[in-house]
């Protein structure tokens, strides 16, 4: 990887850059990934690279609607599997989840460089190389899926999902959670609870965020999604982004 010093004024965005970059040479992520990852940048800069408050909230929901499922499963793709190896195998632990390997450009040898990373990092449980099952609805590789994962799950987090499934997810009865830092993709406008944020930060407050609410009883947990709207949610997303270029350009630029 380039060395990238520390006192570099872009030093955290450039480093994720490096580690998809890594991910392509590695086999581990697409090359579509890295334009996927430059398009992210883009929304994260808009944000103004921070965890926003629409954002907290958000993650405290989805939080509190992973600890309430009864099959949690958590998708791992080729940009996640470059940027959060451990920290999903540590989300997978705090909920006692399996995570799933579901690539849209999907190859075998891909699968297994993901599933066996994943392992690498501490995962026990770890899927998504022998699919048995198909989501309804979806005519490329994202559809396969397997028993006692994403298929039976209640519960699925989808972080950096490109299109169709979230829908198709949603019509099979799931609540699906998304990491997305476009508030205005399909896939955000599609969740159930659409975190949008960067998934480097997003992953980490996640698990601290599960870990913290597990020793509340299951009437607080209901109470936080009872409260929560994930439309009004985006439109906060969306405010952010505006509220963040005023202060940077002032009022009449926007
Ligand atoms: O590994 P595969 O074959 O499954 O392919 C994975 C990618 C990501 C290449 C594929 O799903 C894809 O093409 O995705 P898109 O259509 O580029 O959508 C990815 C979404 O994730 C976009 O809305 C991006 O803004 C968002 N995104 C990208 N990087 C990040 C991100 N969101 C949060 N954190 C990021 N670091």
């Amino acid at each position: 990887m380039t060395d990238i010093p520390k006192s570099h004024p872009r030093y955290t965005s450039l480093v994720a850059r490096e580690r998809v970059a890594e991910g392509v040479k590695k086999g581990l992520t697409s090359s579509q990934g890295l334009i996927a990852q430059g398009r992210g940048e883009c929304f994260d800069y808009l944000l103004g690279e921070k965890t926003t408050t629409s954002a907290e909230k958000a993650t405290r929901a989805a939080a509190a609607l992973l600890l309430l499922a009864k099959r949690p499963a958590l998708s791992v793709n080729g940009n996640v599997a470059a940027l959060v190896p451990g920290e999903m195998a540590l989300l997978a632990e705090v909920l006692d989840a399996p995570l799933e390997v579901n690539l849209f450009h999907r190859t075998e040898a891909r699968v297994k460089k993901i599933a066996d990373l994943l392992r690498e990092k501490g995962a026990k449980s770890v899927l998504g190389e022998n699919p048995d099952a198909t989501v309804p609805g979806l005519d490329h590789a994202r559809a396969l899926a397997t028993r006692g994962g994403i298929y039976d799950a209640d519960v699925v987090l989808i972080p950096l999902e490109d299109g169709d499934r979230c829908e198709a997810l949603v019509t099979m009865g799931k609540s699906v959670i998304a990491i997305d830092l476009n508030p205005l993709s399909r896939t955000a406008r599609k969740a159930t609870i659409s975190i949008v944020d960067n998934i480097l930060r997003a992953v980490p407050n996640l698990t601290a965020m599960a870990s913290q609410l597990s020793s509340g009883t299951r009437a607080d947990l209901e109470t936080i999604l009872q409260g929560y709207d994930n439309q009004k949610v985006l439109c906060q997303a969306v405010q952010e982004i505006q509220d963040h270029l005023e202060k940077q350009f002032g009022k009449q630029l926007v």
